[in-house]
């Protein structure tokens, strides 16, 4: 088989660079090891920023979203048995962010391309990356009995953390950054109406908490717990327990619990690879780089990511100019650190950290008081937590 573009994960980013080569005229085929239904079974962001709102709308797959997904004009920070509001759309001069769960921006163009008759190979097994520094790059996988080549002209690792095409680079030849947080995120979906109209991010002396939604009627909530937790031993109602402990009274007073229908625990991790080129091979989204969710950046970057991408690759087969593409990795990377050093600052804020004791506390708080009382501090925040501008 042979196609312009290979790209490698049929995960959001690797949807989206599909949607946006196919409105361009651009052959491409997805490659992934997983099913569709165990793709979508994945519960993760629940945030998405305007740009990449602007993207999904730009590829069409935008119209559920809009007429389901919630605006949010703010968000609360919950402290010291109080909550106090971020007014995201006051402080950016009218910019908000929209609840739309990743599984449904994941079915939404799982959907697109399906109807269109795209090609998405899924459940592929061994998948591998051939030629990427040379001008003929290939990708092989099996599938059932068969070994299936695909030639192309670039490769797109869209694959994740733990994909295949970062592994396949030489160490030399790159480097990472990285930053293991010494906690986890023990996540439960529950068929019950969100506690507050906006999500509460609370800081506690018993760990960080979220309450999160994905609809009136669907809620996510998260408790930081420790890198030993198994979930089996988080029942339903300790887990109720644990995060009423971390809310102010009145939201504690006002959360209405239920089964959980989905729980799992996601540890936090900073990390970064540069370059995101290397010869024919880009790599976009978590194959590149990580945050902790704390941000709710993951899912924006990986757009962000193939935003830039797609719109590189356009420009080659249709300007026959490779600025776009020679310049994809460090105009990725610059908006790639920013949102890393905000993830990584809000992550500090908000969580306990055993190891920084007493004084850590006390620095957490002090800060805090500052944001809540400074119109300066809290535009920082503000303009950050909407997403910063693609360039700058
Ligand atoms: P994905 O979603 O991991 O998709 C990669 C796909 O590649 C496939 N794959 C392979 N395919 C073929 N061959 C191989 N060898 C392969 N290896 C892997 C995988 O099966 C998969 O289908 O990466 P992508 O597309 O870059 O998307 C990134 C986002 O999923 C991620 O950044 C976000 O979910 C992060 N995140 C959040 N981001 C936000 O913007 N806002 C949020 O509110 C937010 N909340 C979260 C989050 C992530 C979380 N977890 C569990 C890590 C909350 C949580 C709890
Ligand atoms: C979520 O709804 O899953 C979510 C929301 C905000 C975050 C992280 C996760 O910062």
């Amino acid at each position: 088989m042979r196609t312009q573009v290979a790209i490698v994960g049929a995960g959001p980013s690797g949807l989206l660079l599909g949607a946006l080569l196919a409105k361009a005229g651009i052959d491409a085929v997805i490659v992934e090891q997983r099913s569709a239904e165990y793709v979508l079974g994945r519960i993760r962001a629940g945030v998405l920023e305007q740009v990449t709102v602007d993207l999904l709308d730009e590829v069409g797959v935008g119209e559920r979203m809009h007429r389901e997904g919630l605006k949010h004009d703010g968000f609360e920070l919950c402290f010291g048995g109080a909550r106090h509001r971020i007014d995201l759309y006051g402080l950016t001069g009218g910019k908000r962010v929209m609840v739309y769960g990743q599984t449904e921006v994941t079915r939404d163009l799982m959907n697109a391309r399906h109807a269109a008759g795209l090609p998405t190979i899924y459940e592929a097994d061994n998948v591998a990356i051939h030629g990427w520094d040379t001008d003929r790059p290939s990708v092989t996988y099996r599938k059932g009995d068969e070994t299936h080549t695909i030639e192309c002209d670039f490769i797109a690792g869209c694959d994740g953390f733990h994909g295949v095409c970062r592994a396949s680079i030489p160490p030399a030849k790159l480097q990472t950054f990285e930053k293991v947080y010494p906690f986890g995120w023990l996540g439960v979906l529950s068929r019950t109406p969100p506690v507050s109209h906006e999500l509460i991010y609370a800081n506690h002396e018993r760990g960080f908490a979220l309450c999160s939604m994905r609809s009136h009627t669907l809620s996510r909530y998260y408790v930081q717990c420790s890198l030993d937790d198994r979930v089996e031993q988080w029942s339903d109602e300790m887990f109720w327990d644990e995060l009423r402990a971390r809310l102010d009274p009145e939201a504690a007073a006002k959360l209405v619990t239920g089964p959980s229908i989905e729980k799992s625990i996601a540890p936090l991790r900073s990390f970064v690879t540069e370059p995101m080129r290397f010869g024919r091979l880009f790599l976009a989204g978590d194959a590149a780089h990580i945050v902790p969710p704390t941000g709710a950046k993951g899912l924006n970057l990986a757009a962000t990511d193939v935003g830039l991408l797609g719109h590189a690759l356009i420009e080659h087969y249709h300007e026959k100019s490779s600025a776009g593409i020679d310049h994809y990795s460090a105009r990725a990377l610059r908006r790639v650190w920013k949102a890393e050093r905000f993830s990584w600052w809000f992550t500090t804020l908000m969580h306990k950290f055993p190891e920084t004791g007493a004084f850590g506390q006390r620095m957490q708080q002090a800060e805090l008081e500052y944001l809540v009382g400074s119109q300066a501090a809290r535009t920082t925040m503000a303009e950050n937590y909407v997403g910063l501008p693609l360039e700058g």
